[in-house]
């Protein structure tokens, strides 16, 4: 995700080698679908396919109905519902792309394992015609593999930011993909208190962040309680979507954090989440950058209460921004439960129900260690994690830099592609900031005069 237009072009170009696209038409005026396959590998690839709505007038459900070679399976789609019946699987709306307006159109993906590709489609139960299919699988190239890189789509402006290379992100299976369907893994940092480090928040940190420290990554940590949010909504919104303004200015990534703590059972702010995701989500509906994570910690709360209220807050969001990824924490404190003695299984098991929904896992380095390093790599191998908040020490924030576990935490996020933010960019008195104290105020944000232990640690590791 670092600025290297040149590796990046090559990357993509690479990709674009390997991509082959068969055409499914209907005649004029009639529902279309087009299948095309955006990755491949050894013994699978990843589709894509648009529905186009060519009548004069609005659709308000469609169907896709792909019939597969024996030897290959669907495993996983995003924006779309799969079911299966012999080798033919079928494709419906994920909920909130079922209507499409006359001329327009919307796109699901899927993973596939095995390399045959789709050898007839309907589209709402008629058959597509004109089918071509291409009888072999698209050529793999080494750089197209397993597990992609970072690369731009031919299309995407790729002015070197984050998100002028990446474009509009999508869970694909396990991981964050960029818009070109490769797996991403986004880093950066996370604010303080919005309420307690207004003047750590700035055009010239910001500048450092994204231009010095080379971050992906800008989490903004809207407290509810504690003299945040619940003392003054329209005041909170408007500093969150000013430093959305600010990150997508400079080609980051923001991660609008609804940070809740105490008390832990994000329904105790259900309404309050309502009108605030409404309001940020219609204003930043057109931005591709914006990434929402509903409830920082949930915790003394089930599972089955925390995603429900997922399942309330995430509807409104998509209703303005269809396309946004969401983030949702985990039990114990974004723990995957492991805090409260549970586990990721009762998620892996009873998953929010949206498409294009991640999971939060939160740690801090000095406190949690091996055995939630063990948890998150099972987890991640079902769920999509997103690390959206962790510390270099311990879990007051404060305390001495546990260096080993960090790199054991770094080199366990680089191979399963998590992304991260570190908690905090900022210059509080606790261990865990990135900036000695009155930094903010100097405005001395630049190079490593101003650093701690753990903001140099963090600084060389995003700039790498
Ligand atoms: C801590 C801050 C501390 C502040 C406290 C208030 O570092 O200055 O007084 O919140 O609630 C979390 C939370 C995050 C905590 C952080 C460190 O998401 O709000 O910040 N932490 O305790 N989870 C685990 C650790």
């Amino acid at each position: 995700m670092k600025r290297r237009p040149k590796v990046l072009l090559a990357a993509a170009l690479a990709v674009a080698a390997a991509t082959a696209t068969a055409f499914f038409a209907l005649p004029a005026g009639a529902e279309t679908a087009t299948f095309t396959v955006t990755n491949s590998w050894n013994n699978g690839y990843q589709g894509q396919v648009t529905v186009g709505n060519d009548t004069s007038s609005s659709i308000s459900t469609w169907k896709v109905e792909l019939t597969l070679p024996a030897g290959t399976t669907v495993g996983q789609a995003w924006n779309a519902t799969i079911s299966s019946a012999g080798n033919t699987v079928t494709f419906t709306p994920a909920g909130w792309n079922a209507t499409i307006a006359a001329g327009a159109s919307t796109s699901f993906g899927f993973i596939a394992n095995g390399s045959g590709r789709p050898t007839s489609c309907l589209v709402n139960g008629k058959a597509c015609t004109g089918v071509t299919t291409p009888s072999s699988p698209a050529a793999s190239s080494p750089s197209a593999s397993a597990s992609p890189s970072a690369s731009a789509s031919p299309g995407t402006p790729t002015s070197g930011t984050p998100v002028g290379v990446n474009g509009q992100l999508r869970v694909c299976g396990t991981k964050l993909c960029n818009e070109s369907g490769s797996a991403v893994q986004l880093k950066g940092m996370s604010t303080h208190g919005l309420q307690w480090f207004p003047s750590c928040y700035t055009d010239a940190s910001l500048d450092v962040l994204a231009n010095e420290w080379n971050a992906d990554l800008f989490r903004i940590s809207m407290y509810v309680q504690e003299g945040g949010y619940e003392t003054n909504p329209s005041g909170f919104t408007a500093q969150v979507n000013n430093l959305v303004e600010k990150a997508t200015a400079r080609g980051l990534y923001a991660l609008v954090d609804f940070h809740i703590l105490t008390p832990g059972d994000p329904n105790f702010n259900l309404e309050r989440a309502k009108t605030f995701f409404r309001e940020v989500s219609a204003r930043h509906a057109s931005k591709k950058n914006v990434i929402y994570e509903i409830a920082n910690e949930p915790n003394g709360v089930s599972w089955a209460q925390i995603k429900s209220y997922a399942e309330q807050v995430i509807p409104i969001i998509r209703a303005n921004d269809p396309d946004a990824v969401v983030v949702v924490g985990s039990r114990g404190w974004s723990s995957l439960g492991v805090s409260e003695g549970g586990s990721s299984s009762e998620i892996i098991s009873n998953p929010v129900n949206a498409s294009n929904v991640m999971y939060a896992f939160h740690f801090y380095a000095a406190s949690h260690q091996a055995n939630y390093r063990a948890e998150v790599e099972r987890a991640a191998a079902s769920i999509p994690l997103f690390v959206t908040e962790f510390g270099t020490v311990s879990y007051t924030g404060d305390g001495a830099v546990d260096v080993a576990s960090t790199n054991a935490w770094f080199d366990l996020l680089d191979r399963l592609k998590i992304s991260y933010a570190n908690w905090t960019y900022s210059d509080a008195s606790e261990g865990s900031a990135a900036f000695r104290p009155g930094t903010c105020n100097a405005g001395s944000f630049a190079g490593t005069g101003s650093l701690t232990e753990s903001g140099a640690l963090l600084r060389n590791r995003i700039r790498a």
